[in-house]
């Protein structure tokens, strides 16, 4: 038996499993159930090497689930809504149906190409009828219970693309891919209530043992429950200001029209979580849209301009962090609820956002970085109020105090620490009654609409009698047209010429359809509920969900922490909350794996080469092609920009599928990032060949124990079982290269056979074409794909020898091996008669022995 010949073995193997089924998931069979998945993928084109990382984690999974007797679920399929889909559309001008589709089936065959148990019978595509059909409907099901709702909303806009783009879209203030100064626009949006469930959301966190703590605690943050203080602050107009502002200037608005003057008769309301910094504070400001800045500025051209500057850059929290602080003095000033002769002064300002708390803050610049920056450039104290021991007399400058720490400059909350000095606050406010301890969250409920083509339809009827009015479940699906043109910038459905025309449901008259489509978000919301029961008449049947549901592993990137995982922790509560199904949570475990990495090299005009053009020559790398000078860069996550990315395919053409596959799970622990290098898949390669050999040693009649062996043996089925629950693969790939070695050293024996017949079982769920190969060669029944798990001898776990050190006064001089618990009186013969203690001792007797059973034995002369 010579080389393992991987191009046979995939396909046979591949075609084998196929054609029984082997992975197919019953919904009945009486077997424990394990749901093991992986986040499916956006066809983008091709299959990339952090998929096959993704995946070969989860099939070791899936695959040793099966083993141990369980039914398990572990199916794939495709994200496939999107913007790339449209941006091939005009670019290539490719229908975004047909490069999706053909996307999934090239990608479909190189996921097959690496042998994943996968159940192929459920798959699907979320750009399909049959499955976003079943998304209106669920919609149409929220809608009818009041958790989606349509409201006016600032989006940002791209004057020449015309479309709305997301934040990430936006940078420095302009459209990604026009490059036009992206606008705010108001447009109404359809929204899906998160917020009702932020509270569950939150506390349901802390029952998710088998998560990582930072994706928790991503997700706390994103949630953002913060204690405050809401309040208001009494306003005087310019007449009465006393005028604090740094610029000493106070009567720059003569004139306050009456609406303003209306409106800040009824105070302005604050939010602050930080309501114990309330003597630091040395202005306060409100949003460009607040309503006193639009009274304001119906009289005030330059302050006009001035809000109308800050409606143009973005309002993503990120941007507002790093933007420039600006602010406009509106010549109005606040008074200090805690001392009436302290005025300060009221801006406009840039950082304020009007969808947040009540669109207006009290400024504290010691200790809140936007509020410091603003005051600097504005000149207004910035007096500490919260030092840290030792720190009351530091004064602040560039860098707000945002530790714990007491109160100081701070009247009667003087010595109180941050939390009491809240509460102080709180109480009094509340019982002067003017202002009230509240509770704030940073979420937000989730936008949906998008003003896109390749989206799920929002199967919502538009009428000017009706308002907007749901598709009726028995027009399901709203399908997307096919014929539609990227000719032109905006929304193909939009400028359909029929599409939009249909009548009211409700009234019969003329009405339009709605032209926006779902975040995808919505989508990857709850596909792993339709991967548990996909009927053609409902979105899922409940009874069969609860079987398989929660997903007990599931595995992914760590770029989805927040946004895929919280929407889809909410859609599950949200199907809970209509009373569609019971589960609290959709993913009991999650793992988020690392990045692959590959070494990234630069030519002298600052250009990428890929590792193939370059060779190291001495102690430099050159080109090879030129013979130029080239800069190793830093070992960096794959990506096209870089030319540093590996194509699955053909490594797997070269080396098999199984070698690929250990190598995804052999270096790195998985949380970890792994560096692809040459020489790793080729020791990958040179493994599955030594494991093949040993294979072939095999030998049936061959006799006798080797207690060794055995140990050995049942110490790594016993090790690698729980290796993999843990999903410590790394650790499972060395254990193996363990057991290898010493079976390859043993001498030939029963329990040599034994080890090695076995050993393709444990390679079965990382290696399975080798195993599959291995197993037929040995003239084992049926398939290792169906065979069971070792069961491991306990007995065989426990060591039954022991090393005992011998020393002469105190000197180590021999060692002997024993039997575990050899007697006292046994280990002090054994020890008189090692060698070099005969050596030692001389013909000398010992006065005194001293014996710690299966430690020790000490010769006292
Ligand atoms: C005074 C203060 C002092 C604040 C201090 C913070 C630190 P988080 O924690 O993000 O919820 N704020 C309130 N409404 C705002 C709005 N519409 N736009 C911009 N900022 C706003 O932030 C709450 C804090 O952000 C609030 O507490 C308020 O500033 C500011 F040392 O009040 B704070
Ligand atoms: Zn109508």
């Amino acid at each position: 038996q010579s080389r393992f010949n991987p191009l046979e073995a995939d396909a046979r193997w591949q075609k084998v499993w196929e054609e029984k089924q082997s992975f197919r998931a019953s919904d009945d069979s009486g077997k424990p159930r394990s749901y093991v998945l992986e986040m499916f993928p956006y066809p983008s084109g091709r299959i990339h090497i952090g998929h096959v990382r993704n995946y070969s984690m989860g099939d070791v999974l899936a695959r040793f689930r099966r083993m141990t007797g369980h039914e398990v679920l572990h199916p794939m399929g495709w994200d496939a809504f999107g913007m790339p889909a449209e941006n091939a559309a005009m670019e290539k001008k490719v229908h975004p149906g047909d490069w999706t589709r053909s996307n999934i089936a090239s990608m479909r065959a190189q996921l097959k190409k690496l042998g994943f148990a996968l159940d192929w019978s459920r798959e699907l595509a979320t750009c399909e009828p049959d499955y976003y059909g079943q998304e209106q409907a669920l919609f149409l099901d929220l809608y009818a219970a009041g958790l989606v709702y349509r409201k006016e909303s600032a989006v940002n806009w791209d004057p020449v693309d015309m479309t709305v783009l997301a934040n990430e879209q936006v940078i420095d203030g302009k459209g990604w891919r026009s490059g036009a100064p992206v606008e705010k626009r108001k447009l109404s949006q359809w929204f899906l209530k998160i917020t009702d469930f932020a509270d569950e959301l939150l506390d349901g966190l802390s029952t998710l043992d088998q998560w990582p703590d930072k994706v928790k605690l991503m997700q706390e943050n994103w949630i953002g429950k913060s204690m405050g203080l809401q309040f208001s602050f009494a306003v005087e107009g310019p007449s009465t200001a006393l005028g604090t502002n740094g610029a000493g200037d106070t009567n720059q608005h003569p004139f306050v029209s009456s609406e303003v003057e209306t409106l800040i008769a009824q105070r302005l309301e604050v939010f602050s979580t930080r309501p114990d910094t309330i003597f630091g504070a040395s202005f306060a400001a409100i949003a460009a849209d607040h309503p006193i800045a639009l009274a304001l500025a119906k009289d005030n051209a330059a302050l006009a301009a001035f809000a109308d500057e800050c409606r143009q850059t973005g309002t993503a929290a990120a941007e507002v962090e790093t933007q420039e602080k600006k602010g406009f003095d509106t010549g109005l000033s606040v008074v200090h609820p805690f001392d009436p002769t302290w005025k300060l002064p009221l801006f406009v300002a840039n950082f304020v956002l009007m969808d947040y708390g009540t669109g207006a803050v009290m400024g504290v610049p010691a200790h809140d970085q936007r509020d410091l920056d603003f005051a600097r450039k504005y000149m207004l104290p910035a007096e500490r109020v919260v030092a840290a021991e030792g720190d009351a007399d530091k004064p602040i400058h560039d860098e707000a105090y945002t530790g714990p720490g007491k109160l100081v400059n701070s009247r009667f909350l003087d010595g109180m620490t941050v939390e009491q000095a809240k509460a102080e606050v709180i109480k009094r406010a509340e019982a002067e009654g003017w202002g009230q301890g509240t509770t704030v969250w940073r979420l937000r409920d989730w936008g949906v609409s998008r003003q896109r083509y390749w989206g799920t339809p929002i199967p919502i009827i538009h009428c000017d009698t009706c308002g907007p009015v749901g598709v009726p479940k028995a027009q399901l699906p709203v399908v997307l047209p096919e014929d539609i043109s990227f000719d032109i910038p905006g929304n193909p459905l939009d400028r359909h010429p029929t599409w939009k025309h249909v009548d009211c449901p409700t009234c019969g008259k003329p009405a339009r359809r709605e032209t926006d489509t779902l975040d995808t978000f919505v989508d990857s919301s709850w596909y792993f509920i339709r991967f548990a029961s996909q009927p053609s008449d409902k979105p899922f049947d409940r009874a069969t969900v609860e079987k398989w549901m929660p997903v007990g592993q599931y595995i992914g990137g760590v770029e989805h922490a927040i946004l895929h995982l919280l929407y889809a922790r909410f859609w599950t509560r949200a199907l809970k909350h209509i009373g569609m199904l019971d589960i609290a949570e959709p993913f009991t475990g999650l793992f988020t794996q690392g990045m692959v990495t590959h070494e990234t090299y630069k030519a002298g005009d600052g250009s990428w080469l890929s590792p193939q053009e370059v060779k190291k020559t001495g102690d430099d790398w050159i080109h090879i092609e030129s013979g130029q000078p080239v800069t190793a860069g830093r070992v960096e996550k794959m990506s096209k920009s870089k030319k540093n990315v590996v194509d699955p395919d053909d490594i797997i053409d070269q080396y098999g599928a199984d070698a690929v596959r250990w190598f995804m799970l052999s270096d790195s622990p998985p949380e970890r990032d792994l560096p692809w290098t040459e020489s790793g898949i080729e020791g990958s390669w040179r493994f599955v060949n030594r494991l093949w050999r040993l294979f072939g040693q095999m030998d049936v009649a061959a006799t006798g124990d080797d207690k060794a062996v055995d140990r050995k043996l049942h110490q790594t089925i016993d090790g690698i079982a729980r290796d993999i629950e843990a999903l410590a693969f790394n650790k499972a790939v060395a254990k193996i290269y363990e057991l290898t070695n010493t079976v390859e050293k043993a001498a030939p024996s029963a329990s040599r056979s034994a080890a090695i017949r076995t050993l393709a079982l444990l390679v079965a769920p990382m290696t399975p074409h080798l195993a599959e190969e291995a197993w037929e060669l040995m003239g084992q029944e049926g398939l290792i794909a169906d065979a069971a798990w070792p069961a491991v001898d306990p007995a065989l776990l426990v060591e039954d020898e022991v090393t005992v050190a011998v020393q002469v006064m105190g000197k180590l001089r021999d060692t002997i091996t024993v039997p575990k618990g050899t007697a006292k009186d046994q280990l002090e013969a054994l020890a008189l008669a090692a060698p070099n203690v005969l050596r030692t001792l001389d013909g000398a007797t010992p006065k005194k022995v001293i014996v710690v059973p299966d430690r020790l034995v000490n010769l006292v002369l």
